[in-house]
This record gives C-alpha cells, structure tokens and sequence, in this order.
C-alpha cells in the first residue's frame, strides 16, 4: 500500500471533473434528484448533448499550469448517464448526437500532458431499471408503504452484474488507470451498502484488473481487511490530520470552486483565491491532498470563473510550489 501511494503523498494536488448531462440544465449535479425528475423529464438532456467546445487537450494544460498533477473524472455520476462507451447500455455518450467516447479522448489528453489519470464511478444509480428506488431516489415514494410495488421487476442482482461489468470495463479498456474514486451508500433503512454493490468481490476484481491502483473509501469496507487506500473527508478544510484506529491514514479532500459539482450557472458562492490557496496549504500541511473540481459546462467549457481561479493558483504555485 504504501509504495501505491508514494507518487499520489508526493503530488498532492489534482483535478477533479464532474461532467454529465446535469451540465445542460446547469443547476447541480443532483437535479434529476433534487426536483425528482423522471427519465422521461431528463431525456431531453441526452437527445440535446454535443459539447461542441470539448478540447481535453485544453482542460490538461489548465490543470498542469495551475500545479495539478493528476486528475479524475465521473465517468458515470449518479444520475447513469456514461461519458465511455460501454458495451451494457445505450445510455451513453457516443448514442447522443456527440456521438464520441469522452473518457477515451479525455486519457489521451490528461496523459500527453504527463497527469495520471483517475475515474470516479458512482454505485448509484438513478437511470437504470433494475436499480431499485431507496430514499435518495428521484422516484422516491412519499409513503415507506409504496416501495415495495414501487420496486416490483426491479432486481439488484442484475444491477450489480451491470456495476461489475461496468467496472471492468473502465479498467479494462483505457490502459492503465491510477485512480479509482467509487461513490455512494446510504445505509440504513430503504438506503443501500455495500452488499447492494458486492463491494467485497469488487475489490478484489479492481486490484487484479489494476495492481497499483489506489481506490478511496467509498466501497463501504470500513471493516474489511481492503477498505480501500485513502480517506476523502468532503467539502470542509481538515482541522487535524485524520486517524483509523488511532493510527494517522492517508486522506485526499475534494473541494468545489462554489457549492455543487456539475455545473451550476447561477452559483455565486464562489471562493476567492486566498481561500483556494489556503485550502491547498492547510491539506497538504496536515499531510493531505486536494482535488479541486471544475464543472465543465454543456458544450465542455471550463467556466471564466473556474479558468481565472486556476490561473490564480498556477501563479502562485510557480514561485511557491
Ligand atoms: C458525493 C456525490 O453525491 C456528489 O454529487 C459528488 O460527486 C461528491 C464528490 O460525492 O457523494
């Protein structure tokens, strides 16, 4: 573990991408969510996708000028739209009228400009139709009383089969990847675990298919031997450095410019570089990490504010870094 993670304790800073069809309506990743919009009411969002501006090559010199030296992208968000071209589903982007992998161009860029290269993938999933509806659903019932004929026909089991050969795929088929970012669970009643994800056997497949992948700890194996390899304390600046057993971990902090991860046209909530500057400074002090994320918008363009804010870091980071 420790040899893993030598090249990610010495760069400490990346970038993080949360990219998908909530771009378009550009009011929060969690929209579909948010205002329990069905696939039918999210559809157009697929049938209007095609970033006509999507340059990655663009985004990767951003992210090495301002000092980043990795990046990870959502190569599914929860909502289940998929930027790879996966062989399971037709909810892609290469079946909406962009038509291309987004992922396959993104590596290539991130890798010319010498960054490693890093997928999130969420374990929920809000689209597809054997994931069955739990509290955090967009479909969620009013009454508990509903779930279960809300539910009938629909099967975890073959929701996991499509999680395992999805991962699989993303591991398989873009070389080598040097980051594994998986999210979500909701324990607890009508919420999932991981035995609705079979983290245990998903585990153990991601270290075969990747040996010197690192993975965070979102697989819900807090008490397995292989709970992952990093902790990724979320959008609040770390007081200490965070322990397990009372024994210090490794830890990466995931930071937004303002508050959502998707793009969110009208957020106004954004940081100022002194705050940027000193969430880097306090992360890396206290032996941590910082991955930044920039919301790119509907026709794959970093946002001026994103773009200037980056800039603003990159300066200081030549004469400091
Ligand atoms: C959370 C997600 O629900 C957010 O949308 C975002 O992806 C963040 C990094 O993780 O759990």
């Amino acid at each position: 573990k420790e040899q893993r993670l030598a090249w990610w304790k010495n760069d400490r800073f990346g970038m993080f991408i949360h990219w998908g069809l909530y771009a378009l309506p550009a009011r929060h990743e969690w929209v579909k969510n948010r205002e329990q919009l069905t696939n039918e009411e999210y559809q157009k969002y697929f049938d209007a996708f095609n970033p006509d501006l999507y340059n990655p090559k663009e985004w990767a010199r951003m992210a090495k000028a301002a000092g980043m030296k990795y990046a990870v992208i959502t190569s599914k968000h929860h909502e289940g739209f998929c930027l790879f071209d996966s062989k399971y589903t037709d909810y892609k982007a290469t079946k909406t009228p962009y038509g291309k992998d987004i992922i396959k161009e993104w590596v290539e860029a991130f890798r010319a400009e010498g960054l490693k290269v890093g997928f999130y993938y969420s374990l929920i999933d809000w689209h597809h139709p054997d994931y069955t509806i739990d509290r955090v659903h967009p479909q969620r019932p009013a009454d508990t009383a509903d779930y279960k004929k809300l539910n009938q026909g629909r099967d975890m089991a073959k929701y996991r089969e499509y999680l395992r050969n999805q991962l699989k795929e993303i591991l398989t088929n873009y070389g080598k990847i040097d980051i594994l970012w998986t999210d979500f669970s909701f324990p607890g009643a009508y919420g999932k675990d991981h035995n609705d994800w079979n983290s245990i056997e998903l585990i153990k497949m991601i270290r075969k298919l990747q040996p010197d992948i690192i993975v965070n700890d979102r697989l819900d194996l807090g008490e397995y031997e292989d709970g992952g390899d990093f902790v990724t304390p979320e959008q609040y600046k770390v007081s200490e450095w965070p322990t397990r057993n009372g024994k210090q971990v490794p830890w990466e902090t995931c930071q937004t410019f303002s508050g959502s991860w998707g793009y969110y046209r009208d957020e106004t909530s954004w940081k100022d570089t002194k705050q940027l500057l000193g969430l880097l400074i306090e992360s890396v002090s206290k032996g941590g990490n910082l991955l930044l994320n920039v919301g790119p918008t509907g026709r794959g363009l970093f946002d001026p504010r994103a773009q200037a804010a980056l800039k603003a870091m990159g300066d200081w980071m030549q004469v400091n870094s």
